[in-house]
C-alpha cells in the first residue's frame, strides 16, 4: 500500500505489509529521494507513507523518536531506522547482491566521508539560496571549493562517483543536482560557470538515464511551485 497524500496531525497509521519495508517520506524532501534512490537501484521492494513534516502525525514521532523523514520500518519485526545514511548503510549490509559500497572498508569509508562533506556544501548552497543573495563570502568559498572537488573526484573516478555505474555517492549527490536550476530563481551573486565543471555536466546526462533517477526525477517547475510555498511560510505538499 502507498498513501499518495502527505499524512498530518490526526491522521491513522495506515497498516503495515508484513511482507515489505516500509519507508516514510515527503516528496519534497531530497533526503528521502535519496533513499528512494537506493531502494530502487538494489530492486528492493517497499511501500511509501508520505508525511508533512509540518503537521507530523502522533503516531510517526512515536515511532521515529527524532520525527524527521527519511525512516525506514522493518516488516515483521517494525523496528525504525532513520537518516538517510544510517539507512543506506543499514539496506547495502541486508541486500548485499547490488552492492553500492566499494566492498574494501577503506574505499567504503572514504566513500562516507566525501558523502559528510557534501552535507557541507549542502549547508554552504541553503545558506546562500535563502539569504536571497546577501549571502556570506565563506560560504561562496566552501560552496565553490566543494564543487572544484566534486569535479576533480569525478575526472579521477570516471563516469559516476561509484566508477562504471553510479553507487551510493551518486544517489546521494543526486537530489541536489536535480534541484540545482532553481538557483536561477534566487538573486544569487553565485558565479558557477558550467565549462568549468565539464564532468559534473557530463555525469548529470548520464545520472538522467538511471532508472531509479528516471522513475523519481521531478520537473524544476514542480520544485519552484513547491519551493515559492515554502518561502511563504506554508508549504504546500500535495499539489
Ligand atoms: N540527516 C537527515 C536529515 C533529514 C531531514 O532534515 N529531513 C527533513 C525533511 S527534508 C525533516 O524531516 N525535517 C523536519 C524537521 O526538521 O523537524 C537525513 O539524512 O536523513
Amino acid at each position: 500500500m502507498t498513501m499518495s497524500m502527505h499524512l498530518v496531525k490526526g491522521s491513522r497509521c495506515p497498516p503495515i505489509d508484513k511482507d515489505k519495508i516500509r519507508l516514510y517520506s515527503n516528496k519534497f524532501c531530497p533526503y528521502s529521494e535519496r533513499v528512494h534512490l537506493i531502494l530502487d537501484a538494489k530492486d528492493i521492494p517497499y511501500d511509501v507513507v508520505y508525511i508533512n513534516i509540518n503537521s507530523v502525525p502522533d503516531w510517526y514521532t512515536k515511532k521515529c523518536i527524532t520525527g524527521k523523514v527519511p525512516a525506514i520500518e522493518l516488516p515483521a519485526t517494525n523496528e525504525v531506522i532513520f537518516d538517510s545514511t544510517i539507512i543506506a548503510q543499514y539496506l547495502d549490509d541486508k541486500f548485499p547482491s547490488k552492492r553500492l559500497l566499494p566492498k574494501d572498508i577503506t574505499e567504503k569509508y572514504k566513500d562516507l566521508m566525501f558523502i559528510e562533506y557534501f552535507s557541507e556544501v549542502i549547508s554552504a548552497l541553503n545558506s546562500n539560496l535563502i539569504s536571497f543573495g546577501r549571502h556570506s563570502i565563506d560560504k561562496e568559498e566552501t560552496l565553490k571549493q566543494g564543487l572544484d572537488m566534486f569535479e576533480k573526484e569525478l575526472e579521477n573516478r570516471g563516469v559516476f562517483y561509484g566508477g562504471k555505474q553510479p553507487g551510493l555517492v551518486d544517489y546521494f549527490v543526486w537530489p541536489w543536482v536535480e534541484r540545482s536550476d532553481l538557483i536561477k530563481l534566487f538573486r544569487t551573486k553565485l558565479d558557477l560557470r558550467k565549462e568549468n565543471f565539464q564532468h559534473i555536466m557530463q555525469w548529470h546526462k548520464n545520472m538522467m538515464d538511471n532508472q531509479a533517477v528516471k522513475k523519481h526525477i521531478m520537473n524544476i517547475e514542480t520544485h519552484a511551485k513547491f519551493l515559492q510555498t515554502y518561502c511563504s511560510g506554508v508549504p504546500l505538499y500535495d499539489f
